[in-house]
């Protein structure tokens, strides 16, 4: 792996379209442009290619969706060579393959790295956009593609008197890539998430002590991850076609079975029967389990149940298991994938401070600090998640026309039209932005298919000889409500998650990735297309 020299000269390049972003999004919408013979760079603030997960390197960091599936389709070739060694795909074979992916496709050379952008302003007349990163360099270029991830901004709430803590401090989304040792060491863990529910048990197996700080309980399901058998890599590799049009036909885009049946039209043995399946089975598979769990909230009661008394016959201490159930409504917050958590809390090295009536108060010099008393701690992890889907782009100063920015046009919450472009902002888009279904979906086909999209659409706007597309205000207005109108009629809106920008002090709560699904979507902005771009300008 070679990796380009820090960017460090202020001239402007000229560029037919930047890119923000070099994960999985970013490196794809190069490749698609190059394809189209225009020119593009992508500016990227780490010093790799991933994103995600060349950011998120925590202990036991995987994804939670199969790893045959989470993966590029575009080239039939790459999905025929690469070999997926598990069923879930963990950080570091996920960021090799992100490199092979950079390595294939020769993309490093139209990356700069180490570019944090700072800014990227419209300017009218020229219709071009100025992206420039924090050390002063810039790209003035005719499109601008934010491929800068939902999940990507870390969430660092502030804690009264950290200062005062003198051990290590560790957030799962900016992990060191030297990896950290915690052998010996009395660890804290803030947060019960996702990376949270894949570090604990590993850190637990490392640490003299780890104390987990929750203040909510979350629901999480076993992965029974397992390296993946041959015949099963061959009969995947010889039905890859037909395993991703499935998958483009199910909501979520992931090819899996949905169970057709309301939970509560069956019997309590059926309905114990197909979640114990599934709880064997493993993974996100158990919330299709029935069609409504997510949907009616007596429905989503009877899974919430079955998991809540697993956790109690996982965990010894009852009152343990107690603080561990969670309360709330399943799959409201993102549904966890783990391996050994609930058991993880049998450990003897291994105790739960519940911080859900009192947070944690401060720190000491070695220890957190909660209702007076102190919990010893050498180093603090914390496991706090991120300023989802809109905090990416609000961290860049974004000016369009007018000098209208982002963050004014966004001071109520996001608005976009299809999650892909916005009113006042023309020729900027946004890979996988609020108000598409983005992070209730597989990535990879919603990334692919943003892609495409955008990459089609510049080709469009070139070929009809015009200068500029942008949203109208009228369709994103009425996109916006159809988003909220959808959000409404799912139980996922009932809680506070990042979803809804919970997590964050001060964040509007919009529920922001759109519901409607993988297919309905894709459909919508297939048939905008064939309307000639209805709902945009084209000038
Ligand atoms: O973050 P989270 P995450 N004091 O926001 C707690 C994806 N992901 O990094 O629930 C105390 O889910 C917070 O508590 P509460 C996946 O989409 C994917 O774990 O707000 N606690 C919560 O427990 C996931 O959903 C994989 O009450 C505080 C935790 O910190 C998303 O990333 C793996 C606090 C944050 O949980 C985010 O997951 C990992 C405070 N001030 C992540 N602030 C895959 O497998 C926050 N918390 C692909």
């Amino acid at each position: 792996m070679t990796v380009s020299a820090r960017h460090s000269d202020t001239t402007t390049i000229e560029r037919d379209v930047a890119i923000v972003g070099a994960g999985f999004a970013g490196m794809y919408m190069l490749h698609r442009l190059r394809q189209l013979g225009l020119s593009a760079i992508v500016l990227e603030a780490g010093e790799g290619v991933g994103g995600t997960w060349y950011w998120n390197r925590y202990p036991g960091a995987r994804c939670d969706i199969e790893s045959v599936q989470y993966s590029y389709q575009f080239s039939p070739e790459l999905q025929q060579d690469w070999d997926w060694s598990e069923r879930y795909a963990t950080q570091p074979e996920i960021l090799r393959y992100a490199n092979h992916v950079a390595d294939r496709f020769d993309l490093r050379r139209d990356i700069r790295f180490n570019a944090r952008v700072a800014s990227a302003i419209f300017e009218e007349g020229s219709d071009r956009w100025t992206v420039a990163t924090e050390d002063g360099a810039a790209v003035r270029a005719r499109f601008c593609v934010m491929a800068t991830g939902c999940l990507s901004s870390a969430n660092r709430p502030q804690f009264a008197g950290l200062e005062n803590f003198r051990g290590q401090r560790y957030h799962t989304g900016s992990w060191p890539h030297e990896g950290v040792d915690f052998s010996g060491q009395r660890v804290a863990v803030i947060g019960t998430g996702s990376s949270a529910i894949q570090s604990i048990p590993v850190i637990a197996q490392q640490a003299a002590h780890l104390t987990v700080f929750q203040r909510t309980a979350n629901y999480t399901i076993p992965a029974h991850n397992r390296p993946l058998d041959p015949e099963y890599k061959k009969w995947v590799k010889a039905n890859y076609g037909a395993i991703r049009e499935r998958a483009k036909k199910m909501i979520p885009g992931i090819d899996f079975r949905i169970n057709d049946k309301s939970a509560i039209a069956v019997s309590p043995e059926e309905r114990r029967e197909e979640f114990e399946r599934r709880w064997q089975e493993g993974g996100l598979l158990f919330a299709a389990a029935y069609n409504d769990l997510i949907l009616n909230a007596d429905s989503n009661r009877t899974a919430a149940d079955f998991v809540r008394g697993k956790i109690r016959e996982i965990v010894h201490d009852p009152a343990v298991a107690e603080l561990l159930a969670p309360k709330n409504i399943i799959g409201c917050k993102r549904l966890c994938v783990d391996t050994g958590y609930w058991a993880t809390f049998n450990r003897p090295n291994v105790s739960l401070v519940d911080i859900s009536e009192t947070a944690v108060e401060g720190f000491t010099a070695d220890a957190v600090k909660v209702a007076g008393k102190e919990y010893k701690a050498d180093a603090v992890v914390f496991a706090t998640g991120f300023d989802a889907m809109t905090g990416a782009l609000l961290r860049i100063d974004i000016r369009g026309r007018d000098g209208l920015s982002l963050r004014e046009k966004w001071a109520d919450g996001p608005r976009t039209y299809l999650g892909l472009g916005m009113a006042g902002f023309p020729n900027l888009f946004t890979v996988t932005g609020p108000g598409s279904p983005s992070v209730l979906t597989n990535m990879l086909p919603s990334i692919e298919q943003h892609v495409e999209w955008i990459a089609d659409c510049i080709r469009d706007v070139d070929g009809m000889g015009r200068r500029s597309i942008e949203a109208t205000p009228a369709a994103e207005e009425a996109w916006v409500a159809h988003n909220r109108e959808v959000a409404g009629l799912t139980l996922r809106s009932t809680c506070s998650s990042w979803y809804v920008g919970a997590n964050i002090a001060g964040k509007p709560r919009i529920f922001m990735p759109y519901v409607g699904g993988f297919p309905a979507y894709v459909e919508k902005c297939e048939d905008v297309v064939r309307k000639g771009y209805e709902g945009f300008e084209v000038r």
